[in-house]
């Protein structure tokens, strides 16, 4: 017999890539180049929280050259939440039919987008993944791998998703996705608004599939994570395990729910 694989979900004729900066000068116009060279097609918008360095004039000349290119001025650094959550309004509101996350400093390869794009024609989210097969890290120091796969390894004890890599920024999300995740309730700023995103998506029943990615180590400007950005997901993702746990035992004793149906 065979089997009817066709996507029910409508096509992704409209992307755009959002791309949140703060002090990248130097790594904005290489990441918006490679955008360009490997996806003609998509449009980029830059969300800038009034960087110090600069780099708003960086994206505003880019923006100049460019049509596809456009820059949202921001008043001053407020996390990567913040910044995505208001391009996907921007998104949402100007039509297009799919999201890309990237960070602006070379991690997320551009040339993994096509597999990305190509995986969302079948699913509501693609995570760009590091832990799954054919995923890894490129000089990565061992400290953040350790962060990196403990963080991803605490999330799917706490919440019981599977998913491997919880804290990957590198996604696609289709329209109808952001939509249905309930997107003004979300308080996370840093690591754990992807985590919030993604379990958003699993408890929706949203079909959710990793891609491998080669991950590379900015070479150029300053990291922005810190202790309280990793303080902030355990605290979070903690909060929220200990609540789904509380759900699913009070679904048991009110007959909602089989006990077999715990994960
Ligand atoms: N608009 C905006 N962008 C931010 C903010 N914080 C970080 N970013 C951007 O988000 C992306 C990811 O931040 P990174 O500093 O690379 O964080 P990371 O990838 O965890 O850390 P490293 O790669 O080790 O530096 C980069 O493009 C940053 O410029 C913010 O508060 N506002
Ligand atoms: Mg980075």
């Amino acid at each position: 017999m065979t089997e009817n694989t066709a996507s029910t979900r409508p096509p992704l004729n409209r992307v755009v890539v959002l791309i949140p900066t703060y002090n990248e000068r130097e790594n904005l116009p290489l990441i918006v180049r490679r955008v360009r060279e490997v996806t003609p097609d998509l449009d980029i918008l830059v969300l800038e929280d009034n960087s110090p360095d600069g780099t708003g004039e960086v994206a505003d000349a880019l923006a100049a050259a460019d049509p596809k290119v456009q820059v949202m001025h921001r008043p001053g650094k407020q996390g990567l939440g913040a910044a995505y959550l208001a391009g996907f309004a921007w998104a949402l509101e100007h039509g297009y039919d799919a999201v890309v996350e990237m960070d602006a400093d070379g991690s997320h390869r551009p040339e993994h987008l096509p597999a990305m794009l190509e995986a969302a024609k079948d699913a509501d989210a693609v995570i760009g993944s590091r832990w799954v097969a054919g995923g890894e890290t490129v000089n990565w120091p061992p400290m953040r791998q350790v962060i990196s796969r403990g963080g991803s390894l605490y999330t799917r004890l706490m919440l019981g998703i599977d998913v491997q890599d919880c804290t990957a920024g590198y996604r696609v999300y289709r329209a109808e996705t952001l939509r249905a995740l309930d997107l003004e309730s979300v308080e996370s700023a840093g690591y754990c608004f992807q985590v919030d995103l993604t379990r958003r998506c699993i408890e929706r029943g949203l079909k959710v599939v990793e891609v491998p990615i080669s991950f590379v180590e900015r070479e150029i400007g300053d990291s922005k994570m810190s202790g309280d950005i990793v303080r902030e997901a355990m605290i979070k993702v903690g909060q929220w395990g200990v609540e789904k746990r509380a759900g699913q035992v009070k679904s048991l004793f009110t007959r909602e729910r089989p006990w077999h149906s715990l994960r």
